[in-house]
């Protein structure tokens, strides 16, 4: 076992680290989604704001745009019926009208996904972390076990990417970052035992949240999902209640195709909970609103950045609010 616990460095770390004040907070949410504001949001302004009249025409380019900016279909299809039955009863005036059903229709989506992370009595909590190679997990987990200090959590991780070389040390450079304990063995070891491991370290040293790693890749798919089966199994085995939340990471600049990554480890393991990481530098954050649609998960966090502080909890107005810019034409 790797140690970096001492009860005085992590007091220190949630001492030290005050919370983000609530503008700068915004404004680097605002900052990170400028690509995606561009692609969609700005897009859509241009087209709409200041239109005069609304005309079938104008459905269907907000279509094709909505569908361009990885909205998906399902999204664009509600909208767009929406807007045309409104247009037939009449009640779409001019762009303007049309702008505040469109912003209307996007947050209840986010808010309906809207459902905080909330750590429960349960010792420790466990937090299982999923996804395929490369979405973010370790980093998320390294930014995680830093929020969840700073609540004043005792974090353990557990070092259950097995599979890949330099998987662990990865790791072991976020626990020490953080002065946390590491679980971890050797590269090959079970990664269902590793886990067990620190599910019984955390019990002994009375932790409050344990978030395990895994791997993103195994030889094929199947075998990846027979794992983290066998991980939830082994968990349940000293707490049939663990875990008690299995977090999906996707990678929102992937677009769409984390829809499918997300059906798949749904089908096969049951998640509680999604993070959408690199959504700083992508134009493709309209996925959110397909992610939001079609898997109807909580949206726990969103990730800004590889930094130790680049994960935010998920609000919906803050996200919308960011996104619209609060352009001057909605403000009354
Ligand atoms: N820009 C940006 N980069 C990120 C974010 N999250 C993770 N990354 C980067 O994405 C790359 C992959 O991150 P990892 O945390 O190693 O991903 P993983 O899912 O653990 O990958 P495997 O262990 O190979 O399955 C790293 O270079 C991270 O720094 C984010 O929110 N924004
Ligand atoms: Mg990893």
């Amino acid at each position: 076992m790797f140690d970096f616990l001492k009860r005085k460095d992590v007091k220190a770390v949630s001492e030290a680290d005050t919370e983000t004040s609530k503008p700068a907070f915004f404004g680097r949410l605002k900052a990170n989604l400028q690509k995606t504001r561009h692609q969609l949001i700005e897009s859509l302004a241009n087209l709409v704001l200041g239109k005069k009249t609304v005309d079938t025409d104008l459905i269907d380019e907000i279509e094709h745009l909505l569908l361009t900016s990885d909205v998906g279909v399902t999204v664009t299809e509600e909208i767009i019926v929406e807007l045309t039955q409104k247009l037939e009863r009449n009640q779409l005036a001019d762009g303007k009208a049309v702008w505040k059903i469109l912003q209307q229709h996007l947050i209840a989506l986010l808010q309906a996904c809207e459902k905080p992370l909330v750590i429960s009595s349960a010792k420790p909590y466990v937090i299982l972390v999923v996804g395929v190679n490369g979405v973010g997990k370790t980093t998320t987990i390294g930014k995680l076990a830093h929020y969840l200090q700073k609540q004043g959590k005792q974090v353990m991780l557990a070092a259950g990417d097995t599979f890949r070389a330099a998987a662990t040390e990865q790791l072991a450079i976020w626990a020490e970052r953080n002065h946390l304990p590491l679980v971890a063995q050797h590269q090959g070891a079970d990664s269902a035992s590793v886990i067990y491991d620190a599910l019984q370290a955390a019990k002994a040293r009375n932790i409050d949240v344990l978030i395990a790693d895994t791997a993103g890749r195994l030889h094929t798919k199947d075998n990846l999902m027979q794992e983290l089966h066998k991980v939830k199994k082994v968990l349940a085995k000293l707490d049939p209640t663990a875990p008690h939340e299995t977090l999906l990471i996707l990678d929102a600049s992937i677009g769409q195709n984390s829809l499918v990554q997300a059906e798949i480890f749904h089908k096969a393991i049951e998640l509680t909970g999604i993070v959408l990481t690199k959504l700083d530098g992508t134009a493709k954050g309209g996925m959110v609103f397909s992610i939001a649609k079609k898997l109807a998960l909580p949206l726990r966090f969103i990730g800004l950045g590889e930094g130790i502080d680049d994960l935010q909890k998920f609000s919906a107005k803050e996200f919308i609010d960011a996104l619209f810019n609060k352009p001057p034409a909605l403000e009354e």
